[in-house]
């Protein structure tokens, strides 16, 4: 059969991170399934630009495919900010499920209206709190540090509702950053905080694990019109199908890099009180969960099982 363009792809992340390689792995899937009609390219790496960037790109159809976080499309899609909510998810099975089911499906085509059609979510794990200066155990260690967030108001709110100031950056300029100490610190899972080498900078990770967001892998609305019904189905499939494949490998990858960075020397500490953090950061749901649809949503997320 007659080979055809491959959808191409970005990453922020490099080669070895697990959403490059389950994206490869639904490439294969497509591959396999199609006798090589289709399949995809991955750029890693972030060298098509940052998530901001390429995000507008793949909604004008300049960009085939994308794998990025839901904070970017915070701005874009309301409905984005309800998994990125402070301690929203009370567990990773309850994320899971909440992603897996009727509120993950909903998120999904939430994104049909800004030129996106949204294929699967990949986990991400817990962010925490890293920093050059001290370990975190109450949110008073924060008061005046520098903390650089990604691109969305609703990040920017939960560091200054610690009384800390935040710094919107994308993840490509985030180690020079502190390096230089223009920020003292940041948050991120740990394969984030071990593949950017940030801990090298910020060696005190305080485990707050205040958000849970997920990732996603979105397609442009313009390329998935001019695919058939069929191989649009077939396209979902393969998206799905790399969900279990990368969580096995997301669930390996934090052990290790925990593991890693902790022989390395990275002082990784609890937090005294986590309902510190939670009584000073769940007031932001107030500002940003404002529709009927979010807090509908959220509801339904807060209302489901799932934590094992
Ligand atoms: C990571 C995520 C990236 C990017 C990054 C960041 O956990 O996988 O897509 O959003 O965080 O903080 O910029």
């Amino acid at each position: 059969m007659q080979k055809g363009r491959a959808f191409l792809c970005a990453d922020a992340h490099p080669e070895e991170y697990p959403t490059v390689q389950a994206v490869k792995e639904m490439g294969r899937l497509l591959d396999e399934r199609t006798g090589g009609r289709l399949g995809i390219k991955i750029y890693a790496g972030g060298q098509l630009g940052s998530e901001r960037d390429t995000l507008e790109i793949t909604a004008f159809g300049g960009l085939d495919m994308n794998r990025v976080n839901l904070a970017p499309l915070n701005a874009i899609e309301p409905m984005t900010v309800i998994p990125s909510l402070p301690f929203l998810f009370r567990s990773t099975a309850h994320m899971r499920a909440a992603l897996d089911g009727a509120p993950g499906n909903e998120l999904l085509a939430s994104l049909n209206r800004h030129g996106l059609v949204g294929l699967c979510f990949y986990d991400s794990g817990e962010r925490c709190f890293y920093n050059t200066k001290r370990p975190i155990r109450t949110p008073a260690d924060m008061t005046g540090m520098k903390i650089r967030v990604q691109n969305s108001d609703l990040y920017v709110a939960m560091i200054k509702a610690l009384g800390a100031d935040a710094t919107p950056m994308s993840l490509g300029e985030v180690y020079q950053s502190l390096v230089q100490g223009v920020i003292d610190g940041a948050e991120n899972n740990w394969p984030s905080y071990e593949s950017g080498r940030h801990f090298e900078a910020a060696p005190y990770y305080s485990l707050t694990g205040h958000v849970m967001a997920p990732e996603i892998l979105v397609m442009s609305l313009s390329r998935w019109n001019r695919l058939s019904e069929e191989d649009q189905q077939t396209v979902r499939q393969a998206a799905r199908d790399s969900v279990p494949f990368m969580r096995e490998l997301w669930d390996r990858r934090v052990d290790g890099s925990r593991t890693r960075l902790l022989a390395a020397g990275v002082e990784a500490n609890e937090v005294d009180d986590k309902n510190q953090f939670i009584d000073l950061m769940r007031p932001v749901w107030d500002r940003f969960v404002v529709t009927q649809d979010q807090k509908r949503l959220v509801a339904e997320i807060e209302a489901m099982g799932g934590e094992a």
